[in-house]
């Protein structure tokens, strides 16, 4: 079954927030942002801006009629800013008028007077200072203090580890639409509904009730519109409120990647101890969370990076220190992998340094430690059907890791300026929000009289498939054809208090919460068939391609049949399914529990071509094994993978989130933000999904897609970088991601820059790679000199 959406995509069909029809009468906003990582506002000045023709209003702090506050978990975030700015693009005024050319035109108009305080942007810095959000935390298993002594090699390293701008196609925006009696339906682009319908109520001081939220679909959320859909929205319906009229607010792709957070860079030191035959008995690390100004997800996200610090390992010592630093950078938030990609990193540069020291190959090391069935992950849960050997056994069987490190091997002995490299990335990933109170679910259900179905969930379609998921869970329980069904917007007044779309989850669980609801009907029906047709096990009644069996027998009737027969003996058509997660618990007094009802493991494998001069480098081929348990829907889940691939490895190598110490981000526009694209992809992309393989925990024994494969993009870097060790054997390279093209020349030729630098260049040795590697390194820099 294809995406539902797919022909109405590349149509260009599909309705997204500004698609709906204009209502008579809206108006535009557009928003003025601080220009200044920190500071004190001394004055603001909007007089001029609100002169202008068709400008209707300029609205500030002053003009919330409920509560100033929209932060989710903590509640330390201004919709407007008061007295004070935190970071570059923090809201800070908001201008409503009849065109968005005009919006935009006014807030140029606006100034502020603001007295610069000294910005922080690096989390150890932040950190050293206090600047800390909520609590850090530590998590421990074993005792790693009193087993270095045992370990035959200890090596320490530090990490520095990029963000990444969501680049969702659809940019923020939302649309506030007043209602009868005060309230307020709001178009949003949101990944969470509830949450939009929260804050709007708060900041306008209305009841949850009054306030509508409703989402068709999303152009991509990525995790930047779980929290972050929520101030537009916001500033949308405030504007709605103080005009009586429609007001839509859309954010430039300029002004989202200006003023909205990324995922989260983190700084992390690690130890490691390991055996001299590739044991890891010990594992010590630190995480230095940037989490920008305000707390937005930050804690959530640092949870999950506590829980995936030692990915697919089982290390019987470990300690894990995480701790969110408060910077003036926009308040960092969810994306993809949730903390989960930062923690992996770490533990996998941490094997590196390990096995470079050893001389072993870095995968002997990484197989040595994977996972067990029961083994005891550090926050208390045993492993159970764990798949980390399984799919490396699988990759290993189809694609012979020892013979592609032969190949390598010998092809970089043949080749002096270009170098081959690969790396095995295994996964583990925990499926649950690890809050557990979020795993809740609900759908509702109604079958319509010609045998038509409607389903409303809590989940948001964003591109990942899950109205082609749902329909086709229902279809399957119903007996019916997908065709006819259809899964409406949702909406606020249908589901009320679902959690976000996010943690990879939503299928799971609005799945199940629909298969509870189908599950309520389908024992009406059945009731209704066993009293009309005399029968006497209800249990024993199916519909299979819309006809109703009894005992495997027809019965005589059909789906809409049954359906009209139901109508009129007066059965309720209709239901609404609730579904929480079973099972699943947390004690974060003692940071230990089971929060996750089950784990995604996959092995990928990944090889590339570097070119040691220039520093370039292509993807050859990706091969990934993959546990999907029992897919719902094939196509759809390989969408999934390969697209979580795709950011996972732009994440490691392309895309360099620069930001200077004023706190102004550098490359804030598509020129300068470079992203993966078809040709970076590798030649070579190949998926294989482990076979005969169930899972009790997801509907229909299917598991979680969404999150998990861009964690495969990591083994890019190790990679990249065990080609680089081919030209230099005995370098030290940073583990700095993204490591770009750029990075790859500057410390392959490090020495060489140095003596430029000195004016030394004559100093140059005799040994060809160093001239040759002179001559690259010189062309580079006149490149870059002359623009
Ligand atoms: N795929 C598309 N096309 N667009 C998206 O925005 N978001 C990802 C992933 N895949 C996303 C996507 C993220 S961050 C998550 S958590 C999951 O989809 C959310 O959807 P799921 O829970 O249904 O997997
Ligand atoms: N959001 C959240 C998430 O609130 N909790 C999570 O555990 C999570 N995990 C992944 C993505 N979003
Ligand atoms: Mo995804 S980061 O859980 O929205």
């Amino acid at each position: 079954m294809k995406h539902i959406d797919a022909a109405a995509h590349t149509r260009g069909e599909s309705q997204y927030v500004d698609d709906l029809p204009q209502p008579a009468e809206m108006l535009y906003a557009a928003v003025f942002s601080s220009d200044v990582a920190h500071g004190k506002i001394l004055k603001l000045d909007t007089a001029k801006a609100g002169t202008i023709d068709g400008v209707v209003m300029v609205l500030t702090a002053a003009d919330l009629p409920g509560e100033n506050q929209i932060g989710p978990i903590i509640q330390d975030e201004t919709l407007l800013a008061v007295d004070a700015v935190h970071y570059v693009g923090e809201p800070v005024a908001l201008v409503v008028a009849t065109s968005p050319e005009v919006a935009h035109k006014a807030v140029k108009n606006i100034s502020v007077k603001i007295k610069e305080l000294r910005p922080v942007t690096d989390p150890r810095e932040a950190f050293a200072k206090g600047q800390i959000i909520g609590t850090p935390r530590t998590f421990h298993l074993g005792d790693v203090d009193n087993t270095w002594a045992q370990c035959d090699l200890i090596m320490e390293g530090r990490c520095d580890i990029s963000g990444q701008e969501h680049v969702y196609l659809e940019t923020q925006r939302a649309r506030a639409v007043p209602l009868e009696g005060g309230g307020m339906r709001i178009h949003s682009s949101t990944q969470s509904p509830a949450a939009v319908q929260r804050a709007a109520a708060k900041i306008l001081g209305l009841p949850n009730n009054k306030i509508e939220v409703d989402v068709k679909r999303i152009g991509g959320g990525f995790g930047g519109k779980e929290d972050q859909a929520t101030a537009w929205s916001c500033l949308a319906a405030l504007a709605a409120w103080h005009t009586g009229k429609p007001v839509e607010l859309v954010l430039s792709r300029h002004d989202d990647i200006k003023m909205t957070g990324k995922r989260h860079p983190y700084s992390s030191d690690f130890k490691i101890g390991v055996t001299k035959d590739g044991k890891i008995l010990a594992y010590e690390v630190k995480h230095y969370q940037n989490s920008g100004a305000t707390a937005d997800l930050s804690t959530a996200v640092l949870e999950r990076t506590l829980f995936h610090s030692t990915n697919s390992y089982f290390v019987p010592n470990v300690k894990i220190f995480a701790a969110c630093c408060r910077t003036n950078l926009p308040p960092n938030t969810a994306f993809r992998g949730f903390g989960g990609p930062q923690g992996m990193f770490v533990i996998e540069s941490a094997i590196a340094k390990a096995t470079e020291k050893l001389g072993m190959p870095r995968e002997e090391m990484q197989y040595k430690n994977l996972l067990q069935e029961g083994d005891m992950l550090p926050y208390g849960q045993r492993t159970a059907d764990t798949r980390s050997r399984i799919t490396w056994d699988e990759a290993d069987k189809a694609f012979n890791i020892a013979a592609i490190h032969k190949r390598i091997d010998s092809y970089n002995e043949a080749h002096f300026e270009i170098k081959k490299g690969f790396a095995v990335m295994p996964i583990c990933f925990g499926i649950s929000f690890t809050n557990t109170m979020l795993n809740q679910a609900s759908s509702l259900v109604h079958v319509y009289t010609d045998g038509s179905v409607g389903i409303t969930t809590g989940g948001v379609e964003m591109g990942q498939g899950l109205i082609t998921n749902i329909a086709a869970i229902a279809a399957k329980a119903l007996g019916i054809r997908p065709e006819r069904i259809k899964i409406e917007s949702t909406n606020t007044t249908r589901v009320a208090n679902m959690s976000a779309s996010a943690a990879s989850a939503t299928t799971d669980l609005n799945g199940h919460a629909t298969l509870l609801a189908i599950g309520q009907i389908l024992e009406r029906l059945k009731s209704l068939l066993v009293h009309e047709q005399h029968l006497s096990h209800a249990e024993k009644i199916t519909i299979v391609d819309e006809q109703v069996l009894y005992d495997g027998q027809p019965t005589g009737w059909d789906w809409p049949k049954l359906v009209q027969k139901a109508y009129t003996s007066r059965v309720a058509l209709s239901a609404h399914g609730y579904y929480a997660t079973p099972g699943i618990w947390f004690d974060r007094t003692k940071e230990k529990g089971h929060p996750f009802a089950y784990h995604v493991f996959g092995t990928a494998i990944i090889e590339v071509t570097v070119d040691c001069l220039r520093g370039t480098y292509d993807i050859n081929s990706v091969k990934i094994v993959h546990d999907l348990g029992r897919p719902i829907n094939e196509l759809v889940d390989r969408g999934q993978i390969e697209g979580g691939l795709a950011q996972g490895l732009g994440w490691m190598t392309l895309e360099e989130l620069k930001f200077d110490d004023t706190g102004h981000y550098l490359s804030n526009s598509l020129a300068t933000y470079k992203l993966p694209d078809v040709y970076f992809m590798p030649d070579l992309l190949e998926v294989k999904l482990l076979e005969n393989v169930d899972n009790p925990r997801g509907p229909y024994g299917t598991k979680a897609v969404g999150e998990p494969p861009l964690m495969y993009g990591i083994g890019a870097f190790f990679a990249i970088r065990h080609a680089m060790r081919a030209f230099r054997p005995k370098a030290d390279f940073p583990f700095h991601s993204p490591l770009t093209p750029e990075k790859v020349l500057m410390q392959l030729h490090a020495e060489v820059l140095d003596n430029l630098k000195d004016g030394k260049l004559e100093k140059k040795t005799k040994r060809r790679r160093d001239v040759l590697a002179i001559k690259a390194v010189v062309l580079f820099k006149q490149k870059i000199e002359n623009g």
